[in-house]
């Protein structure tokens, strides 16, 4: 293939005009929040979109980079944030680089032996996804949470591991503050 180049416009924080664009609603989030009920509730009134991912794919094959615009808009789900499915790579020695280019959230992450980690994203903070560490975001803030991702672009996802056991820690609004609990 030939070099390319796309714009992203980094004060919104979108890749315009991808060719390609995910979209997730609330009805594709049923088994990852806590408050089961609540997020029935939120189909019902409208489903809202929960996330958007945004990419010029490249061939998925060894060698290359796969990279995408991931877009989390703000709200909760009973008392808990707004969040990605979360995934493991399929192919699991592959790590990811998320650049944070607007709103507020944080980046959780769980190895393989069930330890976990959790990093601030705001605009400017680069999160590193070792291998092997399973990896959702979340947006605490009141904006949508932008970010730019880099990975291999022969890792796939594995979202078995996570719908099976969670990360074992969630992050919710507990007295107006950003409370994070093992649960
Ligand atoms: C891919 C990378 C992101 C996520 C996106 C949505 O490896 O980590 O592009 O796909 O943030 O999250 P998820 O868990 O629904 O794929
Ligand atoms: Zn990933």
């Amino acid at each position: 293939m030939d070099p390319f180049a796309v714009a992203f416009d980094l004060e919104r924080g979108t890749l315009p005009n991808p060719a390609r664009k995910q979209v997730r609603c609330a009805s594709d989030m049923r088994g990852c929040y806590a408050d089961a009920k609540a997020l029935e509730q939120l189909i019902a009134q409208g489903n809202p979109v929960h996330y958007e991912v945004s990419e010029v794919p490249v061939p998925e094959s060894e060698g290359h980079l796969m990279y995408c615009l991931s877009w989390l808009l703000p709200g909760k789900v009973g008392d808990e944030y707004f969040m990605t499915k979360g995934h493991f790579h399929e192919k699991p020695g592959t790590a990811e680089i998320y650049l944070c280019l607007r709103g507020e959230g944080r980046m959780l992450m769980k190895s393989p032996s069930g330890q976990n980690a959790i990093q601030k994203m705001t605009r400017g903070a680069m999160v590193y996804v070792p291998p092997f560490w399973a990896h959702r975001s979340i947006n605490t803030g009141s904006e949508p949470l932008a970010s730019f991702c880099v990975y291999p672009a022969d890792a796939g996802h594995n979202y078995a591991g996570i719908a099976a056991s969670g990360f074992g820690r969630r992050v919710f609004e507990r007295g107006g503050r950003i409370t994070v609990e093992d649960r």
